[in-house]
């Protein structure tokens, strides 16, 4: 089906599917299909619900979710097996199974001396992907968030269509809180905040490092609901992607590619001058301190 829209060049879905689906039948041809599984079912859980119009993919990397290449690439591999396999599957839930850590970012054991620098610009490449994968998702993405999402944890909220926050007793928060750490959120990042709360705010949000309380992000309009009892998340997610199954698919698909196909375009084709100035950053001595140091903050935290 070729589909042409004025500010769409071209997409053409049964293209896109016959490339994901040989992708998908070279990995299990070149490694053992039942071991990879596992593992991606390990780390993310993906299971289905109202007659399979709507999955949830719960995130489920102990104890924090922090986002390593496993995570990623099993992240992007379960969105894309559902694309595949699951045709009528028009809404994804993503929550944790951590009610205290939706997500802590990056995995800082990736950027603090790193295994190598091909290793490095691997696990790069599979966080840009992950955003690539839930921005542009076919289906309605809602995050359905229950404890802490900083940083990358807040970037997979973000790229989610709708972002339901529950309060916690343990104060949880969500923001870019990349500079605290002595780091730059790269520019698709940067992006995307500005996309979601605006030019002004986005400019405190990342200078600052803010990390934000279900009420103060919504009142920026980070979040678009907030649940008071943690029980009521599930609910309220499921409700609010009933109601986006309603709209015809392709409609909703194409309206959402509207507004979010120009940063997905930016980032495809900026990918490797993106992955040069993140490796040449995190490589550089002075970030390499930062990031101990605050490795080391964060052990003694406990103490
Ligand atoms: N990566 C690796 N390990 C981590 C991370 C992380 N992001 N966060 C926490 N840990 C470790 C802790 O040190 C602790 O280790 P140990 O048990 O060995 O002492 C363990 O995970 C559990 O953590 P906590 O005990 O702190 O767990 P809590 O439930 O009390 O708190 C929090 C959870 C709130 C998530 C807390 O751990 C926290 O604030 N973590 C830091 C989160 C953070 O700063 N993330 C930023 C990551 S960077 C990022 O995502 C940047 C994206 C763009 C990059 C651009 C690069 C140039």
């Amino acid at each position: 089906m070729i589909i042409r829209h004025p500010y769409i060049p071209l997409l053409n879905l049964n293209q896109k599917c016959i490339r994901l689906a040989t992708q998908l039948s070279l990995r299990s041809h070149f490694s053992s299909g039942n071991e990879s599984k596992r593992e991606e079912e390990k780390l993310v859980k993906t299971s289905f619900h109202d007659n399979g119009q709507t999955a949830t993919l719960t995130l489920n990397c102990p104890p924090i979710n922090s986002l390593n290449l496993e995570l990623n690439t099993a992240i992007s591999e379960a969105i894309q097996n559902i694309e595949i396999q699951n045709p009528k599957t028009q809404a994804l839930i993503l929550n944790s199974s951590n009610p205290n850590v939706f997500s802590a970012g990056i995995d800082l054991a990736e950027l603090y001396k790193p295994k190598s620098e091909d290793h490095l610009r691997k696990f790069w490449n599979s966080f840009q992907q992950v955003f690539i994968d839930i921005y542009s998702c076919k289906f309605t993405t809602i995050a359905a968030i229950e404890g802490h999402a900083p940083a990358g944890g807040c970037m997979i909220a973000m790229a989610c269509d709708y972002r339901i926050m529950s309060q916690d007793p343990n104060g949880s928060k969500i923001g870019l809180s990349e500079t605290k750490l002595g780091i730059v959120a790269p520019f698709w990042l940067a992006d995307l905040m500005v996309n979601t709360i605006g030019f002004r705010e986005a400019e405190k949000a990342l200078g600052l490092g803010l990390l934000y309380s279900p009420e103060e992000a919504i009142s920026i309009g980070l979040i678009d609901e907030i649940v008071h009892k943690r029980e009521e998340l599930e609910q309220k997610a499921h409700n609010e992607a009933m109601k986006w199954v309603k709209i015809p698919p392709l409609a909703r698909h194409t309206s959402k590619m509207l507004l979010r196909q120009r940063l997905v375009q930016d980032l495809k084709k900026n990918r490797e001058i993106d992955t040069d100035s993140f490796c040449e950053f995190v490589l550089n001595e002075n970030v390499q301190k930062s990031l101990g140091l605050y490795i080391q903050s964060l052990k003694q935290k406990k103490n």
